[in-house]
């Protein structure tokens, strides 16, 4: 045999070594032992009982109760799941699927009505200490999002997120988190995608509080939420963690950016959209404590030849840089499809979009959910696990949501091959590429109400019957495939093919 046919075959052999026991000895198809697999939820979203027991208004009570019409056919969350009743039976749900881990946010006006100390909500309190003692006594791990998204209004009337004070009162709400639930509560994640919340600021009829000051709005939240995040990263560490012995970190949304060509000029389009979504939270926290030089430079130019005697994106003081600089001790990631990504002058002046200056295209031609922006694009899905673990190396990584929208049927093929290849590429790039990934919830545990889209969406694990008092909770076809991968830690063979 010719040396080079040896040498060919010897490396095919390492190949197919690598494809059955990926870079670390284990089978590519298995997570690592101790990898935590669940799902997650939101408080708006599921619980409804919006105004009892004490709980006050929040700002998707009060936008969807104003203005109806910027939901769909004026859906609202104010029943939505019925969890605040019917958690036993979620809990129920999550054990039946082997949930090692559920995600779920605690509605700040529902323990603090007005957003501040004067009103503690024993009833709000007692809620979430019900479930979480729930979860632990069926061998599921409490992980806790502060906020997604439900504002108390009362907070909302002094300005909301773009009013600095907002970083204060973030603060005491999380005391009062800590003081009573961090004895059993060990993951946080103080917000979920700030990037999606912040558009609240920047435009009006879609996101709450609708607020349509675009390019300014939404920076100035921006800032405070990051403040908000490094100072209760810093209170947690210094005050609770030597007792409670948890883990905090944030959430933020990040798609799979796909550069529509190779020119120059698209791929710094690439790295720009990277750099205003994720990069804009990401570096501050992860990196240096400031913003990426790409997004200070371009909003400061912006605002120059606009004419301001200030950029629209605030700075930080030296002081904040390091408090903010490292403040989180994983990487929490939520990721559900890919975008095509061009370089373009668009959007209204000021904007972020104008800032940016890139242009997001849906590939039709990608296979479908039924949410429009949502395509199924797995090997996406491994790119950006694969850049973030790259970019910000030392943090493990936590999928904290990612999941597939249909029409709430429980034959739900679609949603099976979905998380199967999804979670096949996740798991390339765990034991082949080398990503450091810890755990995965998936959105979500039940079908729920998806925001603008109302109840038409449906991202269920389970599903729920909107149409009965009762709520009721069916298993899908989906359901018993998750257990299985949830049970056995691994991904069917046929997947990886
Ligand atoms: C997450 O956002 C949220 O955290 C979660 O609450 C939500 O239920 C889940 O995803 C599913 O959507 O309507 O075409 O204008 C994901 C990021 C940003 C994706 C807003 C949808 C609206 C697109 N989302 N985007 S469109």
């Amino acid at each position: 045999m010719a040396l080079t046919t040896l040498y060919v075959e010897l490396l095919s052999f390492a190949c197919l070594l690598a494809a059955i026991h990926g870079v670390n000895g284990r089978a590519v198809n298995q997570f690592p032992e101790d990898f935590l697999l669940g799902a997650a939820t939101a408080s708006y979203q599921i619980e409804g009982a919006w105004n009892e027991d004490g709980k006050g208004e929040n700002i998707w009570d009060h936008m969807l109760h104003e203005h109806p019409e910027y939901g769909n056919n004026g859906e609202n969350g104010d029943v939505a799941c019925d969890s605040y009743h019917k958690y036993a039976e979620d809990v129920q749900a999550l054990k039946d699927l082997g949930a090692k881990v559920y995600r779920f946010s605690i509605s700040w006006s529902r323990i603090l009505p007005t957003g501040d100390l004067d009103v503690i909500n024993q009833a709000g309190i007692d809620y979430y200490n019900n479930l979480i003692n729930l979860l632990l006594e069926n061998g599921i791990e409490p992980m806790v999002t502060m906020y997604h998204w439900d504002l108390p209004q009362a907070l909302q009337y002094l300005g909301g997120w773009p009013n600095p004070i907002l970083a204060d009162y973030f603060l005491e709400y999380a005391r009062v988190l800590f003081d009573n639930f961090g004895d059993r509560v060990k993951w946080w994640l103080t917000f979920n995608e700030p990037y999606t919340f912040t558009r609240g600021y920047a435009s009006s009829g879609s996101q709450a509080p609708s607020q349509n000051a675009p390019g300014i709005g939404d920076y100035l939240a921006a800032h405070t939420v990051i403040r908000a995040h490094g100072m209760v990263y810093r209170l947690y560490d210094e005050q609770y963690r030597p007792t409670q012995n948890g883990k905090i970190s944030i959430t933020l949304n990040c798609d799979w950016f796909e550069p529509y060509n190779d020119l120059e000029e698209t791929l710094e389009a690439q790295e720009r959209m990277f750099q205003f979504q994720l990069g804009l939270y990401a570096n501050p926290i992860y990196v240096d404590g400031d913003y990426p030089a790409v997004v200070r430079e371009r909003v400061d130019n912006n605002s120059r030849a606009e004419g301001r005697p200030r950029s629209r994106l605030p700075s930080f003081t030296e002081e904040e840089k390091r408090m903010i600089n490292g403040s989180a001790d994983f990487f929490g990631l939520n990721s559900y499809t890919t975008m095509l990504v061009i370089s373009a002058a668009l959007g209204h002046s000021p904007s972020m979009d104008l800032d940016c200056g890139v242009l997001r295209i849906i590939n039709f031609t990608w296979p479908s959910s039924s949410a429009i922006w949502l395509k199924v694009v797995p090997w996406g899905f491994r790119n950006i696990v694969n850049w973030v673990s790259s970019r910000y190396p030392n943090y493990p990584i936590f999928i904290a949501e990612n999941g597939y929208a249909d029409t709430g049927e429980l034959d739900d093929e679609g949603r099976i091959s979905y998380y199967g290849q999804y979670l096949a590429e996740l798991l390339k790039a765990i034991n082949e590429d080398g990503a450091n990934v810890i755990g995965y919830t998936a959105w979500s545990l039940l079908d729920n109400f998806e925001w603008n889209s109302g109840y038409s969406q449906k991202f269920g694990i389970y599903q729920v019957d909107f149409d009965s008092t009762e709520r009721t909770r069916t298993p899908k076809a989906s359901t018993s495939f998750l257990a299985n991968i949830y049970r056995n830690m691994s991904v069917p063979e046929e997947y990886f093919q």
